[in-house]
């Protein structure tokens, strides 16, 4: 039933094209219109009777949720509508850490199909695990969102996230397939090859950082390529945070529509939500995801259109459900209707994060992972800042910390010798490339509140 009305609905109107003259009619396709376009009182319907299963299903089955809901004196019978989605626990990153690696499936291993896991490396990485219908479930989201960027099966769609247990690759990979599309399975990095096999190929798609995106237009443009060889149409560019003014450089570099896509691990992956060409926020696939605003300090819900803590609740995943989970990322929400004619909520581009972790290069950095390598070696002591930077579209990270009292009198040759060992360390445990620089004792200036231990010089 679904499937004969895949496709069936585009919608065209008329937008502004580069050089910002109104002439351009486009179209808007929409992969599942049934889902995209639902009224927003059938759709809280669904919600609310999704909730109620998954609840039901997550306390049967998962012992966490299960003490959390005792503790709260709440029972799955007491979940009666999307209102009484309040009534709920909260689920934290460190829950996953702590339930690493099976702790929090609710079905057996022997129906989960596949891993997934975070773009951050800590000793302890969170995971998810997911059925055969959650992998479906996370395709078509994907395929909704190359959908909404204009992608269909003549494409040729050029995918740059990492492929393994990061899920921007396969992801990608996945719903490039499900529309039809010819998909280039390039994963990160080798740009000269990127670029070859764009060429000779003709990718019309490319799925990547926007980070990555721009590297690449700039190698492009620096290469002297005439723009006729790159066929580029589009791309879905996210797993970080980027600007409107980052667009615009992708857009001109590249001659192709950027649209945002967001998403993470815990929940799907990306694809959680997505823009359409009308580029004005990331439409959520909200059949399978409830979205709340929350003031991150009183937990209480906020209405559209005020900025606060984004928090997902997984509606209808079997292999790991997920019960109100605080993504620390900032933004608001808004129903109004779109332009291009889905009904879905969209979420704003994310503002912030109200923890301490940083995006860098895609990867998800916390700064106590890196004082955990400071403190286990001897030389440096615990007084650290990391400085973020973004340098020819790519992000750079040094950490600075302060040698020891002895070890700052001792030969260069030991001093180069730890700067190594750091950043050999850095990079096992959080999996990027930082550069260290050793500074005298005391230099760093001391805090007497909360130690200022980032600094992001990127304009985001
Ligand atoms: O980054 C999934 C993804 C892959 C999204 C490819 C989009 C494209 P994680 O590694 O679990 O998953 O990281 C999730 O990355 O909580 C945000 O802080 C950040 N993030 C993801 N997309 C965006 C975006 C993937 N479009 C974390 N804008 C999230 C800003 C983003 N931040």
């Amino acid at each position: 039933m679904l499937g004969c009305t895949k496709l069936m609905c585009s919608l065209f109107i008329f937008s502004k094209n580069r050089k910002g003259v109104l002439n351009m009619q486009r179209e808007h396709k929409i992969y599942n219109p049934e889902m995209e376009c639902i009224d927003r009182e059938e759709l809280r319907k669904l919600q609310g009777d999704r909730l109620k299963k998954v609840v039901k299903h997550t306390y049967d089955h998962v012992a966490l949720y299960r003490e959390r809901m005792d503790k709260k004196g709440v029972k799955p019978e007491d979940i009666r509508s999307l209102d009484d989605l309040k009534l709920l626990p909260f689920t934290e990153k460190t829950d996953l850490r702590d339930q690493f690696p099976f702790g929090l499936f609710a079905v057996p291993k022997s129906e989960i199909v596949r891993i997934q896991g975070s773009s951050g490396t800590t000793g302890k990485p969170i995971v998810s695990g997911y059925t055969q219908n959650d992998l479906d479930v996370w395709t078509e989201m994907m395929a909704r969102t190359l959908t909404a960027a204009g992608g269909g099966k003549d494409d040729i769609v050029q995918v740059c996230y990492g492929y393994g247990l990061f899920t921007g690759g396969l992801g990608a990979h996945q719903g490039a397939g499900k529309i039809g599309a010819m998909v280039v399975p390039m994963s990160s990095g080798n740009t000269q090859r990127q670029i070859m096999m764009m060429q000779e190929l003709g990718s019309t798609m490319l799925c990547c950082t926007p980070s990555y995106a721009t590297y690449l237009g700039e190698t492009i443009r620096d290469m002297g390529i005439p723009p006729e060889k790159i066929k580029l149409r589009a791309g879905c560019f996210g797993a970080e945070p980027w600007t409107e003014e980052m667009r615009q450089h992708i857009e001109e570099l590249l001659h192709i529509d950027a649209c945002d896509i967001y998403g993470l691990t815990e929940i799907a992956g990306p694809g959680v939500s997505y823009e359409c060409l009308a580029k004005n926020g990331m439409h959520i696939s909200e059949d399978h995801v409830i979205a709340e605003i929350i003031d991150p300090v009183t937990e209480k819900q906020l209405p559209y259109g005020t900025p606060g803590e984004l928090v997902f609740t997984t509606n209808t995943k079997e292999g790991m459900p997920i019960i109100r989970y605080r993504t620390h990322d900032i933004c608001t929400l808004t129903d109004e209707k779109c332009a291009c004619g889905r009904t879905l909520a969209r979420m704003s581009r994310i503002t912030g994060r109200t923890d301490d972790m940083i995006v860098i290069r895609g990867v998800n950095v916390f700064p106590s992972q890196i004082e955990s390598v400071l403190v286990g070696t001897s030389g440096v002591a615990p007084h650290y800042v990391l400085v973020v930077d973004r340098v020819n579209s790519s992000d750079t990270l040094e950490v600075k910390v302060e040698l020891t009292e002895e070890m700052f009198s001792d030969t260069v040759s030991h001093i180069e010798e730890l700067k190594d060992a750091i950043s050999g360390q850095i990079k096992s445990v959080v999996g990027i490339q930082a550069k260290v620089s050793l500074v005298p004792p005391k230099s760093i200036p001391r805090s007497e509140g909360k130690a200022k231990r980032v600094i992001d010089n990127r304009k985001l």
